[in-house]
């Protein structure tokens, strides 16, 4: 049994509630292994709405993914937090190889990462300490402090650690505390604030588990120091209020181009009265998405 009540007051207070169960390591591992031949896989690659090595939005091909982002396990949580309705809007995996830097910290909410000033993503229906976001972060392998798991600020979703809006240039460089290219430092609202000071959450992780979050906290990842991959799914849902890439038809981020022209969102929960956004109600292999109502 879920303690939905429970989950829903420690995220309300942290910004961040986890890790929860979604399968055992065992089947995750399995699964997994399967998985990346999928991602792939010609089939599946040709068919994949974005063409570009940032690896978006798989779901909307590979049919495993296509799955996933409907477990009971996620969608319940996510309805319990930010209501019935409930959107997919991107998927983006983050692995981090042996040697690779931490994810420095950063904040967002819009997703206006960069260039994109306005952001992704547009509220329209906001109501007071209801979340416009959230992402559930699942390990696909084994998520420890060695080899970079998630860290998170407790609490910091509160308040603007980080000016969202500012512009920021992509500089291309992996270099410690940057969030892959991105320098988020230069967005501090308090120069003399700083994270590394903070109280740190690191959230370990199994195979199978999952951590949910509002982008809103401020989080980032350690180094990897181990011998090997980890690899983390994160799957991002608004609200159906939520206008998604609102009159854009293209984007970049990362230094990588995006065409939206066949991007849509996914139904995950509940039903979409207000019609803001193109859905996808089928992956690229026409099998229907699952909404659980
Ligand atoms: O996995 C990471 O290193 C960072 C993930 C992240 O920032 C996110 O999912 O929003
Ligand atoms: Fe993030």
């Amino acid at each position: 049994m879920i303690d939905f009540e429970a989950e829903r007051k420690a995220f309300n207070e942290q910004g961040v509630v986890g890790p929860l169960k979604l399968w055992e390591p065992e089947v995750m591992t399995a699964w997994w292994r399967e998985q990346r031949l999928s991602l792939l896989d010609p089939a599946n690659t040709e068919r994949a709405v974005f063409r570009n090595p940032a690896n978006y939005d798989r779901h909307l091909d590979v049919p495993g993914l296509s799955q996933i982002i409907s477990e009971p396990a996620l969608v319940r949580r996510f309805q319990s937090l930010i209501g019935p309705d409930v959107l997919c809007w991107r998927t983006e995996f983050f692995p981090k190889n042996p040697g690779d830097i931490g994810t420095g910290w950063h904040q967002v909410e819009t997703y206006a990462i960069g260039e994109a000033a306005e952001g992704m993503l547009q509220a329209t229906d906001r109501s007071e300490g209801v979340p416009m976001e959230l992402t559930a972060w699942i390990a696909f392998t084994e998520a420890t402090k060695e080899n970079g798991c998630l860290k998170f600020l407790p609490g910091s979703h509160r308040e603007w650690h980080y000016n969202e809006k500012g512009a920021l240039k992509w500089n291309g460089t992996r270099s410690e505390n940057t969030f892959f290219g991105y320098d988020y430092s230069q967005l501090r609202v308090d120069k003399n604030w700083d994270p590394d000071k903070q109280d740190i959450l690191h959230m370990e992780m199994k195979p199978g588990e999952f951590v949910i979050f509002t982008a809103r906290c401020v989080h980032g990842s350690n180094p990897n120091n181990s011998r090997k991959q980890r690899m983390g799914f994160s799957v991002r849902v608004v609200p159906t209020h939520v206008k998604v890439y609102s009159g854009m038809t293209e984007f970049e981020e990362f230094g990588h181009q995006f065409d939206l022209a066949r991007h849509g969102c996914v139904l995950v929960g509940g039903v979409d009265q207000h019609g803001h956004n193109r859905i996808s109600s089928a992956n690229a292999w026409g099998q229907p998405f699952m909404t659980l109502s």
